[in-house]
């Protein structure tokens, strides 16, 4: 099974500044990543100031880029289909960009709108993050915007700053109201651990040690290519629905409501919004017990709580489908300790924790599953609590 952390990104960090010499002529000031993420739980909690527990993945986006002093910003992406977009740092505006490369020029805006006298830059992206998958390639073309920009310039932004803004350019110039989960998940994740995440003080962030491997498990991650979307309305609706619930209970946000009152406001507020409510203060619970789980050494204890976490996204949050419960339950009946949907929903991906002997046992079974369902098959592979942003050389290896 792929595991993602053994592709070689010495050569891809000299393969992309070599493709940046070829397109701009010269080499690049630097090279950056910024990775791709799952969460372990703790979805839909961000927007609701809760909790979230997420990992970096091994796949990221690799950034060469050298600033420029003319205001103008060029952007080129392997995955673009070969088309350079140019445009004029000055003339950014929200809307004024479509397609991914409103993803890193909203970066550029949003620090410009910040008062950091950046200016334009070429900028070459290469990603192993899949698209559409709910794995947060946007963020990761961000987050490579940011810490580039911050090393450029000599900004000096805190990793939290930078996600605050990489989230400013998703929501204010590419339109998309995200919460601020991935792209701290971009940024601040470290190797071997998980980032406990408090969306209402993301500064205050805790990594949590998570060594899977150590423990005999593995993490696996199954695309199950219905191709996700957060522009779509569905996610704005819901964020919607929880702003409404907090203001008709009189709270700032779904995360000031505890267990204790949840019957209650339950029983208040109009059914359509009781059960996003139900599932918001039952996932930050979980989260608080995961992290207990795992300062107890105990990661396997993680299964029933993944698994819990799917049937509330299912049942209340109504954001799974057939697709995502059926490789959770495919994933579970060959014996996976615990499965769910990552992400935002409405397709993208499925994590399931595994003995690591039984990895492969269980993506087979899955597979299965979606041929006899006549689904295409999904892509897996095993994902290790990886590296958040940061500078390679371009020649290769951490800076
Ligand atoms: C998407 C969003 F971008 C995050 O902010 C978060 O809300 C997630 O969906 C659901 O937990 O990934």
């Amino acid at each position: 099974m792929n595991r993602g952390d053994r592709w070689d990104e010495d050569s891809r960090a000299d393969g992309v500044a070599d493709a940046f010499a070829r397109l701009y002529g010269g080499p690049p000031d630097g090279v950056w990543a910024a990775p791709g993420r799952v969460n372990l739980i703790g979805e839909h909690t961000d927007y609701n100031d809760g909790f979230a527990l997420p990992i970096a993945l091994p796949q990221n986006t690799l950034l060469a880029a050298r600033a420029r002093t003319d205001g103008r910003l060029r952007l080129h992406s392997a995955q673009g289909g070969g088309r350079t977009v140019e445009l004029a740092v000055a003339a950014l505006a929200p809307g004024a960009v479509t397609g991914w490369a409103a993803y890193p020029a909203g970066v550029v805006w949003a620090l410009t709108e910040a008062g950091h006298a950046v200016g334009g830059a070429d900028l070459h992206f290469d990603s192993t993050v899949p698209t559409g998958a709910g794995l947060s390639s946007s963020a990761a073309l961000e987050c490579a915007v940011a810490v580039a920009y911050d090393a450029l310039h000599g900004l000096g932004l805190s990793g939290p700053e930078l996600a605050r803004t990489a989230q400013r350019a998703e929501n204010a110039f590419a339109g998309v109201p995200c919460g601020i989960m991935d792209q701290m998940a971009s940024v601040c994740c470290t190797a071997e651990a998980a980032l406990h995440l408090d969306a209402r003080t993301p500064q205050d962030h805790r990594q949590v040690p998570l060594d899977l491997r150590g423990r005999g498990l593995g993490l696996l991650v199954m695309d199950t290519r219905v191709a996700h979307d957060l522009g779509d309305g569905a996610y704005a609706a819901l964020r919607a629905g929880c702003e409404r619930a907090a203001a008709l209970l009189g709270l700032p946000a779904l995360r000031d409501l505890d267990a204790g009152g949840l019957p209650e406001a339950v029983e208040a507020l109009p059914t359509e919004l009781a059960p996003l409510v139900r599932h918001v203060v039952t996932e930050n619970a979980r989260v608080t017990e995961a992290v207990s789980r795992l300062r107890e050494g105990d990661p396997a204890a993680l299964g029933p709580i993944l698994t819990a976490g799917h049937a509330s996204l299912r049942d209340d949050y109504r954001v799974s489908c057939p697709e995502t419960d059926l490789a959770v339950s495919a994933a579970l009946d060959a014996g996976a300790l615990g499965a769910r949907m990552t992400g935002g929903g409405f397709g993208g991906s499925v994590i399931a924790l595994v003995e690591a002997e039984r990895e492969d046992a269980v993506g087979g079974a899955v597979t299965a599953a979606f041929e006899a369902a006549g689904h295409r098959p999904p892509r897996l592979f095993a994902a290790t609590p990886s590296a958040g942003a940061r500078r390679l050389a371009p020649g290769g290896g951490t800076r």
